[in-house]
């Protein structure tokens, strides 16, 4: 079906990518236009190069969203009251159609969804760490709404403004439904901290478990980030990691204060001259060996998206048996 259709389209666009990609007056031209902040939509001219960072980087957030249900899905029986339990199905839901709408736009650069579903189940393809770590209470998931999705809003605003147009105008409404989780995750952090002894214990543990995770998602520092400057040029990310980083903290920290919680940071300090907030240093060793598998629940996030896989095949196989049938009575 549409997998074989792309496929064919895609041999097509690389048998012609392959005679343009080096001339360097398409390239200029190109640059020009993301110079002038045009959108590229998917029939115009990019270089292969940009193609393949905007398929690495659209496919990972895709399965970011994919396996970022399961943390949360994992309190969905277990939520303290039906209110809560609503919005935490409405959350939940909402990821997977971020994730669809991810998917739509890796496949108008002609990648098949499939070809990047099986990168991931086969280990090849990254998913955000923070998603690796578990949610051992009912605290994690305000933490996760207000640390995870705040984190999220940050790098994802100004993705609305990429290059790319399919992949701005997806941003644009998950955007939209981002904010109102960052709001319920803090909303639900401010609850507890107004609640009992216990209560306020169970938020503080949670926040001293994302918040170190959560500076994290933001990738590596500028120094060593290999992607930035490329992706910054051609304007698929429009801020480093560090400024986007930065601009997180001094968001959240004050946040933190107006509801009693630590940052669990001895040496966070505020700087009057920058107007910024200082942290100590971040575990880069943790950060990469969860990027290579290491994580707390890397082999379980695997494990859970294979097998959902594998049970959902009957639902793949019905949908194409109704398309066809559909197909073939339209063709009749
Ligand atoms: N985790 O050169 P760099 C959500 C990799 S989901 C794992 O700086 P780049 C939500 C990076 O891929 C939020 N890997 O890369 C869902 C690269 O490796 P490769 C997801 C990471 O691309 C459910 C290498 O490190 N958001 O909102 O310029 C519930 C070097 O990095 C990570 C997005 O995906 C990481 N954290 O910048 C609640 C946003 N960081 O590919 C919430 C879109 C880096 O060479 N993505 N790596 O093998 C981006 O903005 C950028 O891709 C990044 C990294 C800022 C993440």
């Amino acid at each position: 079906m549409y997998t074989t259709d792309l496929r064919s389209a895609e041999e097509k666009r690389k048998a012609a990518r392959a005679k343009v990609v080096e001339d360097p007056e398409k390239l200029a031209e190109f640059q020009a236009r993301i110079d002038r902040d045009e959108f590229i939509e998917p029939k115009d001219w990019m270089p292969e190069a940009y193609r393949r960072t905007l398929i690495r980087q659209i496919s990972q957030h895709a399965h970011s969203e994919i396996v970022g249900m399961l943390p949360e899905g994992n309190w969905i029986t277990r939520a303290p009251t039906f209110r809560r339990k609503l919005i935490l199905l409405a959350k939940v839901q909402d990821e997977a159609g971020h994730g669809l709408y991810l998917y739509s736009a890796a496949e108008t650069l002609g990648v098949a969804r499939d070809e990047l579903v099986d990168q991931l189940h086969e280990g090849k393809a990254k998913y955000s760490t923070i998603f690796n770590y578990p949610t051992l209470t009912w605290a994690d998931i305000g933490a996760i709404g207000w640390l995870v999705d705040g984190a999220a809003i940050t790098n994802q605003i100004p993705l609305c403004r990429c290059s790319y147009g399919p992949y701005a105008r997806a941003m644009q409404r998950i955007c939209k439904e981002e904010s109102f989780h960052q709001r319920q995750g803090y909303e639900a952090m401010a609850a507890l901290m107004r609640g009992s002894k216990e209560q306020r214990r169970m938020a503080q543990d949670a926040m001293n478990r994302w918040w170190w995770p959560a500076l994290m998602m933001f990738g590596p520092p500028d120094s060593v980030s290999i992607h930035s400057a490329q992706s910054m040029k051609w304007k698929i990310k429009r801020y480093s990691n560090d400024e986007l980083r930065q601009r997180f903290i001094d968001a959240t920290v004050p946040q933190a204060h107006a509801i009693g919680l630590e940052v669990p940071d001895p040496e966070l300090k505020f700087n009057e001259e920058t107007g910024h907030w200082e942290t100590g240093p971040i575990d880069w060793d943790e950060f990469w060996a969860v990027v290579a598998g290491d994580g707390p629940c890397n082999y379980d996030r695997m494990d859970a998206r294979r097998s959902a896989h594998d049970e959902g095949a009957w639902v793949r196989e019905a949908a194409a048996a109704h398309a066809a049938k559909r197909a073939g009575t339209r063709a009749a």
